[in-house]
């Protein structure tokens, strides 16, 4: 008790949007999150859905009900209608894809402009982190432009090896904090 996370409800069901460019490493993400290993994805067309619990870090017990959305440019429209008024989204960039981070930059920017997702807090995985040509944080974090969002919109960019898993809990953890402060703050603004 008396922590950050002592007020919200283990069984509460957070709803989170995965988009981000094909191929980025989005379904391996989900997978890991819920087998807690390795699963070898084909390319997504459509969505796939989950509701996982997580299972490590501050966030455990946590029920989220994930939305993974085709990256692929034709399935991209759909990016507006599944990040509608959700508690968090998570976008996945392949730190080795460098000639595709513009692209990346600027799909994560329309996505951050839509008027229903003023406030989401934002939760940049920079995924493949394994392989030697994988950018630092601090690059892709300037060439996503991220101080350039909307100033309502809260994030933070976290290394990680979706194949391996490394990272995704501390993501987890910090989009989980940034989920119930904004709760937080639109409690009190109501009470005003
Ligand atoms: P998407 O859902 O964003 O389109 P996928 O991406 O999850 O389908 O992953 C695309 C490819 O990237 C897959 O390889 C997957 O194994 C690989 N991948 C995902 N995460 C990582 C990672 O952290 N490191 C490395 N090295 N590869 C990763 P294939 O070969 O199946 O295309
Ligand atoms: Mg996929």
């Amino acid at each position: 008790m008396g922590n950050s996370f002592s007020n919200v409800s283990a069984f509460q069901s957070l709803h989170i949007v995965m988009l981000g460019l094909d191929s980025a490493g989005k379904t391996t993400v989900l997978y890991r999150l819920k087998f807690n290993e390795f699963v070898n994805t084909v390319p997504t067309i459509g969505f796939n859905t989950e509701k996982i619990k997580l299972s490590n870090g501050t966030a455990k017990g946590i029920s989220c009900h994930f939305w993974d959305v085709g990256g692929q440019e034709k399935l991209r429209p759909l990016w507006k209608s599944y990040s509608r008024c959700t508690d968090g989204i998570i976008y996945v960039v392949d730190s080795v894809d460098v000639d595709r981070l513009e692209e990346a930059k600027t799909e994560l920017h329309k996505v951050t402009k839509f008027a229903e997702n003023q406030g989401t807090p934002l939760l940049v995985i920079a995924n493949k982190q394994d392989l030697p040509k994988s950018l630092p944080v601090a690059d892709i974090e300037k060439q996503l432009a991220l101080h350039e969002l909307t100033p309502s919109t809260p994030y933070h960019v976290q290394p990680a090896c979706a194949i391996i898993g490394e990272g995704l809990t501390e993501g987890m953890d910090k989009l989980y904090e940034m989920i119930l402060k904004r709760r937080k703050s639109l409690k009190q603004k109501k009470k005003r």
